[in-house]
């Protein structure tokens, strides 16, 4: 007798790649608790922290410049989405511009030929979620800033580091990649379904930021707290918008979610609130009046944050798909940042 064999099913996944970094434990954090990551599949060079491990379908150690894992991934799973967190920040750039280009820019392609052949098995085009940056921009000088406030996706895109052109860059290969890819041959491939956020300066209340440069802004709350001095590499006026974790992973998975007949853009702005750094210093000694924060600017990453806007229009976002964030500056630090950092920090006791 014949026994009719099922064909072998491919698991349906999301995957999230630089899952090991701040906004990946966010983002894994947020989704288990809506019991919503038992199909999550990470890869990241450093694995998961252990306490995260069980969180997740299955964690892959390895690097996405490795082809062979890249067509290990797309011959076990129906990947439907994926969330390409994996980068490595401006600062760190700086220090070794042709890695970061080889991490920041090969790696989103390897990952954006991973959608389109899942793409083209699936008959679906695969969703590339792809945090963006204000590094994206360059503002001409501090006159320019100060007088151009909230600056639109569209305007002043000319990145002095790395970092940035390699944002730059793979926010027009998504679009390529979405629209363009294989456009002169006869069987084009289907097109990747592209969503990208910029990002604001990032804060955490579980996690401090590595090789960014808008990290004096987590790195003077968290020295605070636990009694530490912080010496800021940025003058007292250097302003530029930021955002609470929180709200960066609401805005990844509302823009994941959006239905597609109401995006018109590939690349939104999205931002909460602009402080200068002697306004953040005030809000963590209003909490801790002995803080001791001094400010010593560096004057090669100062020059970074000079050319970064002050604030960014994100109207496009708030329009159509209804981005709005949680948090303004007071809520920031009254709800999330004083109380969770403090409490953590207690148990570090
Ligand atoms: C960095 O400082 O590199 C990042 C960013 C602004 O994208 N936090």
């Amino acid at each position: 007798m014949f026994v009719r064999r099922r064909p072998h099913l491919r698991e349906k996944v999301t995957l999230i790649t630089g899952a090991n970094g701040e906004v990946g434990h966010g983002l894994i954090q947020h989704l288990y608790a809506l019991q919503d990551a038992s199909d999550v599949v990470v890869l990241d060079l450093r694995g998961l922290d252990d306490s995260m491990r069980g969180m997740v379908n299955r964690v892959i150690v390895g690097d996405i410049l490795d082809n062979e894992l890249i067509n290990l991934l797309l011959n076990e799973y129906e990947i439907d989405t994926i969330i390409h967190l994996a980068a490595l920040l401006s600062t760190h750039s700086e220090f070794n511009p042709e890695t970061a280009h080889r991490v920041n820019v090969q790696g989103t392609i390897n990952l954006l030929k991973l959608a389109i052949e899942q793409g083209k098995s699936r008959g679906l085009p695969v969703k590339f979620i792809f945090p963006s940056s204000i590094a994206v921009y360059g503002m001409p000088d501090l006159e320019t800033k100060a007088r151009v406030t909230a600056v639109k996706e569209e305007d002043f895109l000319y990145p002095i580091t790395m970092y940035g052109c390699n944002k730059l860059y793979c926010e027009h290969l998504g679009r390529y990649y979405a629209q363009y890819y294989q456009q002169l041959s006869a069987s084009r491939s289907l097109g990747v379904d592209f969503r990208c956020v910029r990002f604001p300066g990032l804060i955490s209340a579980q996690t401090l930021p590595t090789g960014g440069t808008s990290d004096y802004a987590p790195e003077m709350l968290h020295a605070a707290i636990r009694g530490k001095p912080y010496a800021c590499f940025v003058r007292e006026d250097a302003r530029i918008p930021f955002m609470m974790m929180p709200d960066a992973i609401k805005s990844l998975l509302m823009l994941a979610d959006a239905p597609q007949e109401q995006l018109n853009h590939y690349v939104y702005n999205v931002t909460s609130f602009s402080l200068t750094a002697q306004e953040i210093a005030e809000r963590v000694q209003q909490n801790f009046p002995d803080a001791q924060i001094t400010f010593e600017p560096d004057t090669a990453r100062q020059a970074i944050v000079d050319s970064w806007p002050a604030d960014i229009d994100d109207s496009a976002a708030r329009r159509e798909w209804n981005w709005s964030p949680e948090y303004d500056a007071d809520r920031a630090f009254s709800e999330y940042l004083i109380p969770i950092i403090t409490e953590l920090a207690s148990h570090e006791k």
